[in-house]
Order: C-alpha cells, then sequence, then structure tokens
C-alpha cells in the first residue's frame, strides 16, 4: 500500500449514485480513493423489502463499476466481505487505519440519523472529515429555511409556485403556462379496465444483480417482501430508458389517471422512477425540463406535465424542506396521541379488505405502491385506526423501495398521518369508503358493503371515519376544512352515532397486533 498523504478518501453511499455529486466533483480521480461499503447497519435499520436491499446493493455496484471505468480507484466494500465491519463508522475508520488519508470527503447523507452519526466521527476521528451540501436538490435546506422563516403558514403551492418562477419551468415570462399554476382538478378522473396500461420497462438481472439477488436471498431470508421476479433498472443508462418509456408511453394521461387504482394493476400511468431519482440514477430538474419540452412540443397535455413538475418539483423538494427544518422532533410528532399497534396485515396482507390486501400484497411483490394507495389506502386506514404514527412510519421506510427518511417521513408523519398537526397539510387525509370506491374497481369484490354505514357487513371505512371525527372533535372542528365533514356528521341520529361507536370500537379491539414483525 503507498501511502499519499495527499489523497483524500471520498464516501459515496447507496443514495448517492451520481458522477454529478458534490463530493465527486471535488475530488481528483488521477489521487483519491472513493470508498463504496455495503453495511449491515444501513440493512436493518429498518427491516427493507429485499427488493430495496437488491436495488441498493446492486445499484452501487453497477456505480463502482462505472467509476472504476471512468479511471478512479474504488474501494468496494461487500457485505459478505468477512471483515465487513457493518457500519459507515466502522468502514470509515478501517479506511482512515488502510489509506492514512488528507481528509475524508463525504456528500451530506439524506437521513438525519446518518449525519448525526457523521458529526460523532468528526469529533473523534484523527481525520478530517469534510460534509459538503447535496446540491442535487432545486431548493437547499437553507434556501428552504429562508423561505419558511416568518411565514405564519407553510404551505406546498406557494413554495412550489416560487420555484417554478425561479427554474422557469411551464412559465411564459412571468406567468404559469396556460394561465394557472394547477389543474388538479382535471386529475381525479376514475380508471377502467379497457384502458390500455402501458408497463414501466423491465431489466432483466444481469451476473452482478444475479449475485446480489443471491446475497440478499440467504442474508435476509426474515425481511419483508418477494425477491424475484426482480427487474428494477440497476444502472443510469437503464433508468433513463425507463424514464423516456415513460414520458412517451404513460405521461400523456398521467394527469387524468393520477389518483386512480385498480385491482391488479400495480402502476396504471406513473412514472415508477423514486426509486431511480432518490438513489441518484436520476436528476430531478433534468426531468422536468424532458416534461416541458414534451408539452411545448405538443406531446403532453398541460395538466400532465403540470402534474408530474409539481410532484418533483413542488412536493419533492417541499418535504426535504420540512424535513432538515423540522429533524430530529419531528420524527416523534403524534398530534392525536395515537398508540395502537400496527395490524399483522400489514404485513400479511391477510385481511377481508380488498383495498388493503391489494395495496399490501403489491406493495410486498412490488415494493411499490403509488401515491393515492400510500395516503388514501394503507395510510388512511392507519390514521382512521389510531396507529401509533412512529409504527407506521417505520413500515412506509421498510417496505417501498424508495423510501428514505427525508422523503417518507413527512409524507408518513405529515401528509398522512397528521401527526405534524397541520404543518404538511391543511386538513387530515381521511375518507370513508366512498372516496375509495369513487377512484378504483376494489369494492365490487370485498367482503364488506361500501354503502353501508355500521351494519354487521358495513365498510370498515365507513365507521372508523365517523368515528375519527367524533373522537377528534375538540382538535379538528374549528379547522375550517373540516367544516362540512362536521356539518354531515352532526346530521347523524343518536342511535347512528352509538352505533358507529359500537361498531367501530369492537373493529379496532378486534385488530390483531404485529407478531411477527416489530
Ligand atoms: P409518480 O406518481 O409518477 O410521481 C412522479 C414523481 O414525483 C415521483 O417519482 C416522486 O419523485 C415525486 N413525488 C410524487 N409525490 C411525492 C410526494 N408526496 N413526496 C415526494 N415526492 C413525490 N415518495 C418517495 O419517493 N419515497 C417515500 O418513501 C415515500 N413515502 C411515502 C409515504 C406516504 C405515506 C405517502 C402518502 C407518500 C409517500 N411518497 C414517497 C410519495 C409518493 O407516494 C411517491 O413518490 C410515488 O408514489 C412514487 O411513485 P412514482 O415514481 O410512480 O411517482
Ligand atoms: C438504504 C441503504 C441500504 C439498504 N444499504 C446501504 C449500504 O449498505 N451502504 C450504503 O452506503 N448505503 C445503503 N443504503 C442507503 C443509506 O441508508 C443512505 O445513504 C442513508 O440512509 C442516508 O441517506
Ligand atoms: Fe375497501 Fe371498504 Fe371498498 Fe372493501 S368496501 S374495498 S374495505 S373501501
Amino acid at each position: 500500500m503507498i501511502h499519499d498523504a495527499s489523497r483524500n478518501v471520498i464516501l459515496v453511499m447507496g443514495d448517492q449514485l451520481s458522477a454529478q455529486l458534490s463530493s465527486l466533483r471535488e475530488a481528483d480521480k488521477s489521487r483519491d480513493i472513493v470508498l463504496m461499503t455495503e453495511v449491515l447497519d444501513e440493512a436493518q435499520y429498518v427491516r427493507h423489502h429485499r427488493k430495496k436491499l437488491a436495488f441498493v446493493f446492486s445499484a452501487m455496484r453497477h456505480f463502482a463499476d462505472e467509476l472504476r471505468a471512468d479511471g478512479w480507484e474504488v474501494c468496494y466494500r461487500s457485505l459478505a466481505e468477512p471483515d465487513n465491519r457493518g457500519s459507515f463508522t466502522g468502514e470509515l475508520d478501517r479506511a482512515v487505519e488502510i489509506y492514512s488519508p488528507a481528509r475524508v470527503v463525504v456528500t451530506e447523507p439524506g437521513e438525519w440519523r446518518v449525519l448525526q452519526l457523521l458529526k460523532v466521527l468528526q469529533r473523534r476521528s484523527n481525520c478530517s472529515i469534510d460534509i459538503l451540501p447535496d446540491d442535487r436538490f432545486i431548493c437547499s435546506t437553507s434556501e428552504f429555511a429562508t423561505w419558511a422563516e416568518g411565514r405564519k403558514e407553510l404551505r406546498m403551492e406557494f413554495f412550489y409556485r416560487e420555484l417554478r418562477k425561479h427554474t422557469g419551468l411551464l412559465m411564459d415570462g412571468e406567468t404559469p403556462a396556460g394561465g394557472q399554476w394547477n389543474y388538479d382538478r382535471d386529475n381525479r378522473k376514475p380508471a377502467k379496465r379497457d384502458l390500455l396500461m402501458p408497463r414501466p420497462l423491465r431489466f432483466p438481472p444481469d451476473k452482478t444483480t444475479d449475485t446480489v439477488l443471491e446475497l440478499v436471498s440467504a442474508r435476509f431470508s426474515d425481511h419483508f417482501g418477494t425477491l424475484r421476479p426482480f427487474h428494477f433498472a440497476v444502472t443510469r443508462h437503464d433508468a433513463e430508458a425507463a424514464f423516456d418509456h415513460f414520458v412517451e408511453h404513460a405521461l400523456p394521461l398521467f394527469g387524468d389517471y393520477q389518483d386512480a387504482m385498480l385491482a391488479g394493476e400495480a402502476y396504471l400511468y406513473h412514472s415508477v422512477i423514486s426509486i431511480y431519482l432518490n438513489a441518484g440514477l436520476l436528476d430531478a430538474l433534468t426531468l422536468c425540463r424532458t416534461v416541458e419540452r414534451g408539452y411545448r412540443a405538443g406531446k403532453v397535455p398541460l395538466n400532465s406535465a403540470e402534474g408530474f413538475i409539481r410532484q418533483v418539483l413542488g412536493w419533492r423538494e417541499y418535504v426535504r424542506g420540512i424535513y432538515w427544518l423540522k429533524m430530529p422532533a419531528y420524527a416523534e410528532s403524534n398530534a392525536f396521541e395515537h398508540g395502537r399497534p400496527l395490524p399483522d396485515f400489514y404485513w400479511t396482507g391477510e385481511t377481508p379488505m380488498r383495498c388493503m390486501s391489494e395495496a399490501i400484497s403489491q406493495s410486498r411483490h412490488e415494493a411499490y405502491a403509488h401515491h393515492i394507495q400510500r395516503l388514501m389506502v394503507t395510510g388512511n386506514f392507519a390514521l382512521l385506526a389510531g396507529i401509533r404514527p412512529h409504527a407506521v412510519h417505520e413500515w412506509y421506510l421498510s417496505v417501498y423501495a424508495d423510501a428514505y427518511e427525508w422523503v417518507e417521513l413527512p409524507n408518513t408523519l405529515g401528509m398522512s398521518q397528521f401527526a405534524d398537526g397541520g404543518l404538511m397539510a391543511s386538513k387530515p387525509y381521511i375518507s370513508s369508503g366512498a372516496y375509495i370506491n369513487r377512484m378504483s374497481d376494489y369494492c365490487g369484490s370485498c367482503r364488506y358493503d361500501v354503502n353501508d354505514r355500521s351494519g354487521p357487513n358495513a365498510c370498515p371505512f365507513n365507521y372508523l371515519y365517523w368515528n375519527f371525527l367524533a373522537t377528534h372533535r375538540r382538535k379538528l372542528s374549528s379547522n375550517r376544512r373540516m367544516a362540512q365533514m362536521y356539518r354531515l356528521f352532526d346530521n347523524l341520529s343518536t342511535d347512528d352515532k352509538a352505533e358507529i361507536k359500537a361498531r367501530a370500537r369492537a373493529f379496532l379491539d378486534d385488530l390483531r397486533p404485529s407478531t411477527v414483525w416489530p
């Protein structure tokens, strides 16, 4: 081993797979060494879905190969190596022992937890550790903090408009393309079975992925989710092909069917690119510019282009801003003081509620569910049933291949569980079975009756919805956006209300808490 006192070790983590990463841009490939390390701690801090583990490890290995092909020296530590120390800090210590670098350089991690590990290491290591900003995002954390400062209320819509102006995306001078900022109202069509669904591109596993699949199969048999078939892209090249395929085949109808759900149809017109975007294989601003070009060329209607750009430019940047503004306290928020354990069927999918079994089984097989399944099915149920928000958060972080805490936590605790008391959402996202029935074809084949409010076969979403309103009246009735719901609730007879309460209590008492999983 030749020691070069001026060389740096550049740590690149599993969700930083971009040659444009700040740490790599600043590095010198003729001198520095890139450290990439598979570690058990990251695989197990929640029990990630097996497909997610395979995706992360395979994408990391492919990225390391690309860096090598580009002339970098890469120290890649596989999980299979017997002396793997199992944690970022252990592996960084080891790299410092071996290479005696001038500095360790790392782009700031996406999770608060990992940033704390690095800060501890900064204090105790005899090597200096530089943490650089992650400029893969359109809005930096400090820009977000400045935007948020002094505002009485934070709302995504206003943040989004600022970013539209700042980037010029879908802007005609000072005005938004088409004259409106938001075309959400056009985007609520239920889907019909006879629509021609464009499927996302699939990629057969290559040798590297096969090796990883064997590793995950052998080492993580107790984790949630089916491992095969595995068809995610694991390189930038293939991720870009998957996105181009979406733009050509699905994006034109993305807006129309954004909220629709169909049994057996996991993807409908969604892009299925969050897994690639969050790992660094795709770049957010580039995607938005491509979508805008599709609109300007007349290939993509405005409601779809704007709908997609709002998700990526608006929501994605917004939730990251909230995460870094509010952590670590945010993770403990529990405005409704909910404490029920997560029911067992979140892990098995075994429930007669067709919407829930569909969303959960699909998540088990695909490590994917689209936004409305997450928000209005599994999330809606957890909120109505009073599940402990932290348990709900750990579930979402485990089961989805795109889940990293910076994006998952605000979506789960804030948007879905209203655990932050209204910081993210202006009212709780709750609904009775009627919404699910309108937006899906689940109810037709469900054991429960979606039109029954409180009888023995009534849809549980119905009585849980009214029961939730009754339970949290003190906290919610002053919210103007809840007024209509409470007016309807007040129209129910005393007998109806008593029946709803009894039915909800019996149902909730019957829920079996998870025994297999924490
Ligand atoms: P599309 O529907 O095609 O949307 C395009 C892109 O917009 C997505 O790829 C994503 O990058 C972005 N986007 C859309 N909605 C959001 C949002 N609310 N927040 C941030 N980005 C958004 N998204 C994650 O990336 N990781 C998560 O761990 C995650 N957890 C969630 C948990 C809950 C409870 C809820 C309600 C939503 C969560 N989301 C999460 C947001 C959203 O559901 C997913 O981004 C989306 O379903 C990914 O599928 P897609 O790529 O097909 O997205
Ligand atoms: C999600 C994940 C997993 C499962 N494994 C690794 C790993 O072994 N090595 C690694 O560098 N990164 C991994 N990741 C991504 C990290 O958890 C992610 O970088 C942190 O959560 C910070 O965002
Ligand atoms: Fe879900 Fe209720 Fe419809 Fe059954 S009837 S699928 S539980 S909304």
